[in-house]
């Protein structure tokens, strides 16, 4: 079987150039790539993603989701004008697609989860997000020790994308009293929001504070794997460049815009255009690719580490919490590096279920 390395590395060569281009440019990575990961990895039963969001009401989750996932996967699609807005989402809503190409399937997961309100009990805002997590460990358990162990379906979450405010000056307590609620369940990966309303020395100042807080409180985000010495360096500069911009501070919108002939996806202001997929205006692209780049690796931790932990805990019953958290600590040490260093599809086959 092709290494993790491996393949990133021939996706890197094949198919990528480490510029972060945008859909213009013949570097680009879509979503289409995706399949090419899946052959890479001869992953014969298929290869099965989900990825949440979570954050404050209003910071444009789903809005972000639908530009990360409407591109690629629903060209021919209906692209909402400015009048049809996308509602508050109420409840959590996971969707489904799934794609095929030549024969692999891939089915990708999106959950979509109610922004945190003015609730006084933080808990309350997220406490049926952890029971969602946490139900489909228990499901996969479930299915793990059952008769049908070779067809289980996964659903285990394996990354969230965490928004933050670009009002505040760095966390604040919910978001902290989230990210310690759930850093040992899911991997995640804190973006700014909104970022067009922030200038760029001030979106440099608030990722450097966002990553002290998330230091100075212990809490564990997902963090790339750090290259092998004898990787090439245009593999090493992407990765580098990747690992510097987090957390990612990113631009959605609904609204294709025209400007200079070119059609863009943005967001439109007296002063100018915010292009979503230009490098230059936000880390949009840099988000997706460190996602599609990333996938498999995503995969591997969520079942090697958290769903070890969820595994463990399930297994060694009440009144040994200590020990387990300690087991706990040194199984994560092992893997996260504290440091914060820094479509040719055949068949499109949406389906949407609710919880
Ligand atoms: N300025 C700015 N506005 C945005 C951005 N993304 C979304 N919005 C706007 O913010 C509002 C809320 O967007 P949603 O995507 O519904 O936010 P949400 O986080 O899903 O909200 P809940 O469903 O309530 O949790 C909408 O009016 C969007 O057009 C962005 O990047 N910048
Ligand atoms: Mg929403």
């Amino acid at each position: 079987m092709t290494s993790y390395v491996q393949y990133v590395q021939h996706f890197n060569h094949s198919n990528y150039s480490f510029q972060f281009s945008n859909p213009e440019t013949p570097g680009y990575v879509g979503f289409a790539n995706l399949p090419n990961q899946v052959h890479r990895k001869s992953v014969k039963k298929g290869f099965e993603f989900t990825l949440m969001v979570v954050g404050e009401s209003g910071l444009g989750k789903s809005t972000l989701v639908n530009n990360l996932f409407l591109t690629d996967l629903y060209p021919e699609r209906h692209i909402p004008n400015a009048i049809d807005k996308i509602k508050q989402t109420v409840k959590i809503d996971a969707s489904s697609v799934e794609i095929e190409e030549r024969g692999v399937k891939l089915r990708l997961t999106v959950v979509d989860t109610p922004g945190f309100g003015d609730s006084i009990n933080t808990g309350e805002c997220y406490a049926s997000i952890l029971q969602y997590i946490d139900e489909q460990f228990e499901r996969y358990l479930n299915d793990e020790s059952g008769l049908n162990r070779r067809n289980i379906t996964d659903n285990r979450v394996h990354a969230c994308f965490y928004f933050i405010s670009p009002a505040g000056h760095g966390l604040k307590p919910l978001d902290i009293a989230f990210m310690k609620a759930v850093h040992y369940k899911v991997n995640i990966v804190p973006v700014i929001a909104k970022a067009d309303t922030l200038t760029k020395q001030e979106v440099h100042k608030l990722k450097k504070k966002i990553l002290e807080e998330i230091r100075a409180n212990g809490i564990n985000i997902y963090t790339l794997p750090d290259c092998d010495d004898d990787e090439d360096e245009e593999f090493k500069l992407q990765c580098d460049q990747l690992k510097t911009a987090m957390p990612f501070a990113v631009v959605g919108s609904n609204q294709i815009i025209e400007v200079k002939g070119r059609k863009v996806r943005g967001r439109m202001y007296p002063w100018g255009v915010v292009e979503v997929e230009n490098p230059e205006h936000c880390d949009f692209i840099k988000l997706r690719t460190m996602l599609i780049t990333h996938m498999q690796d995503l995969q591997e931790v969520t079942h090697e580490v958290h769903y070890e932990n969820f595994r463990s805990d399930r297994l060694s019953g009440p009144g040994e919490v200590d020990e387990r958290d300690s087991g706990r600590k040194q199984r994560l040490s092992i893997r996260f590096n504290l440091t914060l260093s820094s479509h040719n599809l055949i068949a499109l086959v949406p389906t949407r279920f609710s919880t």
